[in-house]
């Protein structure tokens, strides 16, 4: 029991929604419809355990753990603790050359709980750093090896690695890469999986598509293997909409990848920490892949912080030169920053304390009646849900797409329930210590609006 789901406000914040135009020119927002949010803002003050408030003292339902990454809720005592007094006692320390004890800890404790022999941790500041750290890994990898002629990426169709020019340049979201040039170049992608006609209202992972990965043949047949360095892919697709894996479709990249040399990466910033019911996809699905990407639950959200984990024989490919030089010529000043370090410790201290890396899997039967039952509303055309995370795909309006689920995402939230929508894909990534009674609250509130929805 969480102190806010009592439903009085006992600090509500200072008022500042009716903030003159003036006020709110110089933030230039990110991913958002600066014009339209500037008209009618949408502002949060405060958090705590599953809710936001508004500045009003509106109590707000965090049906996507924020943007998928307070696995844990908001502001838990230990993460707020351990941040607060890392403050205090060490702001920072530069990583180069340096270390302090919190980056060794955190690393040990890190690698108890991934995929078996994933067992070196490099730290980044979000997940799109580490998206382009793990990219860089790879093709360094085989250099290393003596194998430089691997340099192609391959990304997948629909796929989100994040903004830089790495992640996007392997991710498939057109509106992401449309307006950036033509990004790195020997990239490649694979086929989405995405089929409504063969999959529609699945409930869990769908049973058609696994031969989907055979797309990677075709890429090995058009360039030879010999060029690819790695393929990345989301073992669940969030931004993109929630498209989960087909039944053995993983298994088979992870067998084609191991047939032609070719390292896998999982991306792994939305999969991670639990969201699945497992601590990992990788453990989630039985495939572990050579080098695995991290972010969002890593601090609960609270400290910006992103990671790449490697299995040993990629790290020792690097360690061969002489001992007093650099072996990755890579970093950020931010890398293993002591506030990320210490919100991670404390983030991880309560995953255990409250086995929160596997609770998603006792929550997900109910979570999944709820989110079917919304099949045979206006517009459903389909219903997706894994672990805690879920998918309402919703018909188009004809010429405007994304408006209808904007729509839906306005009118919940002005009901006092905070959703994600991705083109016309509503997404639902709660935090892990969701009750069933939040989880009748978001979808009952979903019906409503979708009843009405025009
Ligand atoms: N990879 C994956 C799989 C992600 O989901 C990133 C990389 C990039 O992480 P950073 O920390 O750089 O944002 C993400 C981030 C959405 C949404 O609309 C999802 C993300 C970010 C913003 C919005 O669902 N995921
Ligand atoms: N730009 C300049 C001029 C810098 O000096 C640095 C870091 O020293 C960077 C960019 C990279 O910043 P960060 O290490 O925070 O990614």
């Amino acid at each position: 029991m969480h102190k806010d789901d009592v439903a009085t406000i006992s600090k509500p914040a200072p008022a500042n929604s009716a903030q003159p135009r003036a006020a709110m020119d110089a933030y230039w927002m990110p991913f958002t419809a600066n014009r339209q949010f500037k008209q009618a803002p949408r502002m949060l003050t405060r958090a705590e355990g599953m809710h936001f408030w508004t500045p009003e003292g509106r109590q707000i339902l965090d049906g996507i753990a924020g943007l998928w990454c307070v696995n844990a809720g908001h502001a838990r005592p230990k993460v707020v603790q351990a941040i607060q007094q890392q403050a205090a006692e060490m702001d920072y320390a530069p990583p180069f050359n340096m270390g302090h004890p919190k980056a060794f800890a955190l690393a040990e404790r890190l690698v108890q709980i991934a995929p078996p022999g994933l067992n070196k941790v490099f730290y980044a500041n979000s997940g799109s750093e580490a998206v382009e750290t793990a990219l860089k890994m790879a093709i360094a990898y085989h250099r290393a090896r003596g194998d430089g002629s691997r340099t192609r990426l391959i990304g997948r169709e629909r796929g989100y690695h994040g903004v830089n020019f790495g992640g996007i340049s392997v991710g498939g979201i057109v509106a992401n890469r449309k307006m950036f040039g033509t990004l790195l170049a020997g990239v490649d992608h694979i086929g989405h999986t995405h089929d409504l006609a063969r999959n529609a209202f699945t409930r869990g992972m769908p049973e058609h598509g696994a031969e989907r990965a055979d797309d990677l043949e075709r890429l090995v047949a058009l360039h030879d293997a010999s060029t690819i360095a790695a393929v990345i892919v989301e073992p669940v697709a969030g931004s993109t909409g929630v498209l989960l894996p087909p039944k053995g479709y993983l298994k088979r990249l992870r067998e084609i990848c191991d047939r032609h040399g070719i390292l896998l990466i999982f991306d792994e910033v939305i999969t991670g920490f639990g969201r699945l019911g497992s601590p990992f996809a990788g453990q989630h699905f039985g495939v572990t892949p050579d080098l695995m990407v991290v972010a969002k639950g890593l601090t609960n959200g609270s400290v910006p912080m992103g990671a790449v984990f490697a299995r040993q024989y990629i790290h020792d490919a690097f360690m061969t030169g002489p001992e007093h030089l650099i072996e990755f010529f890579h970093g950020y000043t931010y890398s293993a920053h002591p506030l990320a370090c210490a919100a991670a410790l404390g983030t991880l201290d309560t995953y255990a304390d409250e086995g929160l890396l596997t609770r998603a899997s006792a929550m997900a039967p109910h979570f999944e009646d709820a989110l079917h039952s919304l099949k045979g509303l206006p517009h459903v055309i389909d219903v997706r849900n894994i672990g805690l995370v879920g998918g309402i795909e919703l018909a188009p309006i004809a010429g405007q797409p994304g408006k209808r689920a904007f729509d839906v995402f306005l009118e919940c939230w002005e009901r006092g329930v905070l959703i994600r929508t991705t083109g016309d894909t509503i997404a639902l990534s709660p935090p892990l210590i969701i009750e069933n009674k939040h989880i009748d609250q978001m979808v009952g509130t979903l019906a409503d609006v979708l009843k009405t929805s025009g």
